[in-house]
């Protein structure tokens, strides 16, 4: 854990019925993957959210309505911060693997896919965040990378049961213009570093440092409702409509 506290919109990607026998016992109520993300103006480039296949995950109880699947340590914070049913005490009502996840079809805020799916990552960290990271690949190298190694290696799919129909139609959706970086940046970093494979920490380190503060300093938004305006001033606006709208809550740690 740094020292200094991380705020994270944590994105509400709603797993759309019918549910997988595993989340049978949560019919009936709002079931969400909560993917941390510092990077809110990015959810119109979604094409797949992220699960660690061998990481522990619960169904925790948020609300009366409302079930957040995340890490015990994430929902224990979140129930430290007003996210929970009990105050202060995290309510799990299916224990579930990475594995239970991966194929879930989800309905993400922003998305301009109307359906995504739960995918494979092997280097999710299970101490930062909720342990769900939703996937930008124009955006985020890692994210990129990853989607690239699930496209290009069959073996890989069928290692973690992924069907082609969860990952092939998914294409890079260009969403945020950087100069001298083009319209998917993520992508275009990876191949100039000719990076390989998503377990390429040192380059991907390196790619995400080129990109992240250019995209935050000098992109401009190319969809949505603010199309045309810097990512800077667009990011907090698109933030706070999502949290408007009960579609992301906030979470620090
Ligand atoms: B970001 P920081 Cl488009 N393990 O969201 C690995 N990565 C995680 C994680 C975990 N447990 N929890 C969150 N993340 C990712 C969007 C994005 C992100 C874009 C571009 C860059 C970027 C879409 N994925 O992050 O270590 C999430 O991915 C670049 C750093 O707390 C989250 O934001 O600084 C970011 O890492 C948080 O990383």
């Amino acid at each position: 854990e740094g020292v200094q506290p991380q705020d994270y919109t944590l994105i509400k990607m709603e797993v759309a019925p019918p549910f997988p026998s595993k989340l049978r016992a949560l019919e009936g109520r709002r079931v969400f993957l909560a993917a941390a993300t510092l990077r809110p103006e990015t959810m119109y480039g979604q094409t797949n959210s992220w699960v660690l296949p061998d990481g522990k995950y619960g169904a925790y109880e948020i609300n009366e309505t409302d079930v957040f699947i995340v890490t015990e340590r994430a929902a224990l914070n979140l129930a430290y911060q007003n996210l929970s049913r009990i105050p202060e005490k995290p309510t799990c009502l299916v224990e579930l693997s990475g594995h239970d996840l991966i194929g879930l079809p989800l309905k993400s805020p922003l998305s301009i896919n109307e359906i995504i799916y739960s995918l494979p990552m092997l280097t999710i960290l299970t101490d930062k965040g909720t342990g769900i990271v939703t996937s930008v690949p124009s955006d985020s190298p890692d994210d990129y990378m990853a989607l690239h190694d699930l496209k290009s290696k069959p073996a890989l799919r069928a290692k973690f049961n992924v069907k082609d129909e969860w990952v092939m139609p998914f294409e890079v959706i260009p969403i945020i213009n950087i100069p001298e970086f083009g319209d998917k940046s993520a992508e275009k970093v990876c191949i100039d570093l000719k990076i390989k494979s998503q377990n390429e920490k040192d380059k991907l380190a390196e790619a995400k440092r080129l990109t992240y503060l250019r995209g935050f300093t000098e992109g401009t938004m190319l969809v949505g409702e603010y199309a045309g305006m810097k990512v800077q001033e667009a990011k907090p606006l698109i933030r706070n409509k999502l949290l408007e709208i009960d579609q992301a809550v906030m979470y620090s740690e």
